[in-house]
C-alpha cells in the first residue's frame, strides 16, 4: 500500500493525514539529555552511585563521558528522529573549561557554564528546558530542600535560584521558553516519626526558590512528584498531593508535572492530564516507562503512552498547555538505540492520536452510542498507520525504521568501542 491510498482510507473517516503530518512538525519534544550517559553529568565524580533514588542499570559500553561525546553522540540521534525537538538539560551538565574558571558548586553555577549548551541548540534550531540537580551530590544528607540541616537547605536553595537564572539565560538565548522542573528525591527509607516538618521545609524552600524573579512567560517552574525511590521506600517530601497542591496554590508561578512512574501501578496519567487540564491552564510530563517500579525502561508504543498521547491531542495539549519531555536511561542496550526508538515511539503515539478521529468518537460518546465507539474505536487499530508513519518521517527527512539501526551500529564500530 502506498501513502495516497493509505491517506485515503484515513480521509473515509474524516481524517487529513496531510494536516496531521504538518501539525506534528510544529510540536516541541523535550529530549532528555541523560540517556546519554547514565544520569552522570559532568560536576561531580562518575565512580559515585546515583542517589535519590533512582537508578541505571546496565553496563552496555560506550558511555559518553565529556561534554564533547555527549554532543557527538546526540548528533547522530537527533539525525534520526522526527519532529521539533526541545533539548532538556540537567544542571549537573554543566561544562566547566579554563574560559569559564574551572570547577564551582551547584550553588555557583550559572549562564556561562551553559554557553556550550546554547551553541549546541542554537545549531540544531531547538530551544531548551532546564532541570537543577538535586541528587547525586555529597551535600545531599540524604535529604535536600527539606533538610533540616539550615545550611544543607541554604545550599539548595541557592542551586534552584542559579537555576532559575540559568533558565532565564536558556529561555532568552535560544527564543523559546524553558520548563524548569523541580524535583528532589528527598524521603526516608523507613517509617518516618515526622511526615509534616519536611513538607513544611520543601514547601519554603520553593518558595524561596521561586522568588528568585523571572518572566512566567519564559520560565516556567514545575513541582514533579514521586510515590516512593530505590532507599526511600517508606516516605516521599514530594508526594503526588503535596506537589499538586503547591501548583494549585502557586499557579500564577509554576505549573504541575506528572512522570508517569510515580504513580501507583494501578494509576495511569492518561487520566490525570485531563482531570488537571480541567484547573491548569498548563501542565507539563516526563513520559517514560515504568515496570513494577519507577524503572525508567525505554519509552514502547504501548497502550498507555498511546493513551497519553490522546488525551494530549484531544485535550488540546498541542497548543502549548502540555509540556510533552522524555525521562528513562537504559544502561543496558545501546544507549543511542534506546534513546532514538523512545523518541521515534513517542512521535508514532502523537501522529497516531493525530489520526484518530477524534471529533466523531466524541459525538458517540455524547450521544451514549457506545455500541459504536466501541466497536470503531477497535477497528481504528488495524488501519495503514505504517504508510503515514512513514510519510512523516520521508517528510522530516529521517531514516524510515528498519533503516537506522545499521547507522548506529557502525557508529558503535567506528566510535563507541574505542571509548575504553
Ligand atoms: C526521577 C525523576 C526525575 C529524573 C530526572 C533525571 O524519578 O523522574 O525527573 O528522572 O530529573
Ligand atoms: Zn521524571
Amino acid at each position: 500500500m502506498s501513502y495516497t491510498e493509505a491517506k485515503a482510507r484515513y480521509q473515509a473517516l474524516g481524517v487529513d493525514t496531510d494536516a496531521a503530518i504538518a501539525k506534528l512538525k510544529t510540536v516541541p519534544v523535550s529530549i532528555h539529555c541523560w540517556q546519554g550517559d547514565d544520569v552522570r553529568g559532568f560536576d561531580t565524580d562518575p565512580s559515585k552511585p546515583l542517589t535519590g533514588g533512582i537508578q541505571t542499570t546496565g553496563n552496555y559500553p560506550g558511555r559518553a563521558r565529556t561534554p564533547e561525546e555527549l554532543m557527538a553522540d546526540m548528533d547522530l540521534m537527533l539525525s534520526l528522529c522526527p519532529g521539533r525537538k526541545k533539548l532538556n538539560l540537567h544542571a549537573n551538565y554543566a561544562i566547566f573549561d579554563e574560559e569559564n574558571g574551572g570547577w564551582v558548586d551547584r550553588d555557583q553555577i550559572g549562564p556561562k557554564h551553559f554557553k556550550r549548551w546554547v551553541a549546541f541548540c542554537k545549531k540544531h534550531n531547538m530551544g531548551a528546558d532546564f532541570n537543577p540537580t538535586f541528587f547525586s551530590h555529597p551535600k545531599c544528607d540524604p535529604l535536600t530542600l527539606s533538610s533540616p540541616d539550615e545550611e544543607t537547605r541554604r545550599f539548595w536553595i541557592e542551586h534552584g535560584k542559579a537555576s532559575i537564572r540559568i533558565s532565564t539565560y536558556l529561555a532568552e538565548e535560544l527564543g523559546e521558553p524553558c520548563v524548569m522542573n523541580i524535583w528532589t528525591g528527598d524521603g526516608y527509607k523507613d517509617i518516618p516519626a515526622d511526615r509534616l516538618g519536611p513538607r513544611q521545609r520543601y514547601r519554603d524552600a520553593i518558595d524561596q526558590i521561586l522568588s528568585e524573579p523571572y518572566d512566567f512567560n519564559l520560565v516556567k517552574p514545575c513541582i514533579e512528584s514521586k510515590v516512593f525511590g530505590i532507599g526511600v521506600e517508606a516516605y516521599t517530601v514530594g508526594s503526588s498531593e503535596f506537589a499538586l497542591s503547591y501548583a494549585a496554590m502557586n499557579r500564577d508561578k509554576c505549573i504541575p508535572l506528572m512522570d508517569n512512574g510515580h504513580y501507583h501501578p494501578t494509576e495511569v496519567v492518561s487520566d490525570k492530564i485531563p482531570a488537571l487540564l480541567a484547573f491548569f491552564p498548563e501542565i507539563a510530563l516526563h513520559i517514560t516507562r515504568p515496570i513494577r517500579w519507577d524503572s525508567d525502561h525505554v519509552v514502547l508504543l504501548d497502550d498507555e503512552t498511546r493513551e497519553i498521547c490522546k488525551e494530549i491531542v484531544r485535550c488540546g495539549g498541542l497548543e502549548g498547555s502540555v509540556k510533552i519531555a522524555l525521562d528513562y536511561f537504559d544502561a543496558s542496550i545501546n544507549r543511542i538505540a534506546a534513546w532514538t526508538v523512545g523518541v521515534r515511539n513517542l512521535q508514532k503515539a502523537l501522529l497516531m492520536a493525530l489520526v484518530t478521529p477524534n471529533e466523531s468518537l466524541k459525538q458517540l460518546q455524547d450521544e451514549g452510542d457506545f455500541t459504536a465507539l466501541l466497536v470503531k474505536q477497535e477497528e481504528l487499530k488495524t488501519l495503514p498507520f505504517g504508510e503515514i508513519w512513514a510519510e512523516y518521517c520521508r517528510v522530516c527527512g529521517v531514516p524510515q525504521d528498519g533503516e537506522w539501526l545499521d547507522t548506529v551500529r557502525d557508529y558503535e564500530r567506528t566510535v563507541l568501542s574505542h571509548r575504553a
